[in-house]
């Protein structure tokens, strides 16, 4: 399948690489080190990134603006995103030929072509895969692109924490920092915090409940969120500010939004991906997200995730 992709992109002089919407750095990793990937190779083709601009992660890239025309004569290749609704920029539907590439489960199987890895840490993780595939024809490691991919990587596995991390992915952050980008330069973005988040961390870590089975849960109101001058997507940050807690089996971050309450699940045993499955989301078996339309779903979240530690 590697090297099937590597041959698609071969064939295509304008390529558009899009990501999921709300991107974290494994989305914009995976996207924007494919693309230095595929410039290193092919200096002379077009690439570009579709998508929003994320300033919170713009130390990582930028998008490029892409004309309505540009689709129909591209190549598209999805990262990152498991399922169609979640793809940004709806305009990859235009595209000559689609390829998926991710490491969800594939609950949306979609694209020409479809690689799809769930024992992979990160889509970036198999980027890394794909240039070891290059590699054999004599393409030597990009420093940009290896400090993308490097980015993804530590994001998605919780800084080589989470299950999710195998002996692949040691191995390919140990080639990756073979390009010397700077390390203490991509921790400083990566995990800046700024006061308000730090005491926004302070009020869920006094707040945090826990149930006799082991499911933790805090309520962040639109209310504590405005005291605190934070927001739903910053508050996506803390979301593992107590993941130590002694007798935490899995948790849940209820977060109200204009018109919806956002629910953050994360565990550390019993899978989760099902019940955010049930309610209008889905994810990983340890890190889920999912919707409410109103407060009082939330006990039957709960107490599902009650019943899921027991
Ligand atoms: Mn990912």
């Amino acid at each position: 399948m590697k090297q099937d992709i590597l041959n698609k992109i071969k064939l295509w002089d304008s390529i558009i690489i899009h990501r999921h919407v709300r991107p974290d750095p494994d989305a914009i990793g995976s996207q924007a080190g494919l693309k230095a990937l595929i410039k290193s190779l092919y200096p002379d083709k077009k690439v570009y990134l579709a998508g929003e601009e994320e300033s919170s992660l713009a130390f990582l890239a930028s998008m490029d603006k892409i004309e309505d025309s540009l689709f129909a004569k591209s190549l598209v290749i999805i990262c990152d995103t498991a399922n169609t609704a979640r793809i940004d920029d709806e305009r990859y539907r235009n595209g000559a030929e689609t390829i998926k590439i991710d490491h969800h489960p594939n609950v949306d199987p979609y694209g020409n072509l479809m690689w799809v890895d769930p024992s992979a840490s990160s889509t970036s993780e198999m980027i890394f895969e794909l240039f070891e595939e290059a590699e054999k024809e004599g393409f030597v490691m990009d420093k940009e692109m290896a400090r993308l991919l490097y980015a993804g990587i530590v994001a998605d596995t919780g800084r080589f924490r989470f299950p999710n991390t195998t002996e692949k992915t040691f191995f390919a952050a140990g080639r990756l920092i073979e390009a010397e980008f700077s390390r203490p330069e991509l921790y400083d973005y990566l995990y800046e915090t700024s006061l308000s988040l730090l005491r926004l961390e302070g009020y869920v870590l006094s707040e945090v409940k826990i149930t006799p089975a082991g499911a933790g849960y805090v309520y962040l109101t639109k209310d504590i969120l405005d005291k605190y001058k934070v927001t739903s997507k910053e508050a996506a940050s803390i979301v593992n500010s107590f993941s130590t807690l002694k007798g935490l089996k899995a948790w849940v971050f209820f977060v109200e939004e204009e018109d919806v309450i956002r629910v953050r699940l994360r565990s550390k045993g019993p899978e989760i991906h099902e019940l955010a499955a049930r309610y209008n989301g889905g994810g990983h078996p340890m890190a889920s997200g999912a919707s409410l339309s109103d407060w009082s779903e939330t006990e039957k979240v709960l107490s599902e995730l009650e019943d899921l530690c027991r």
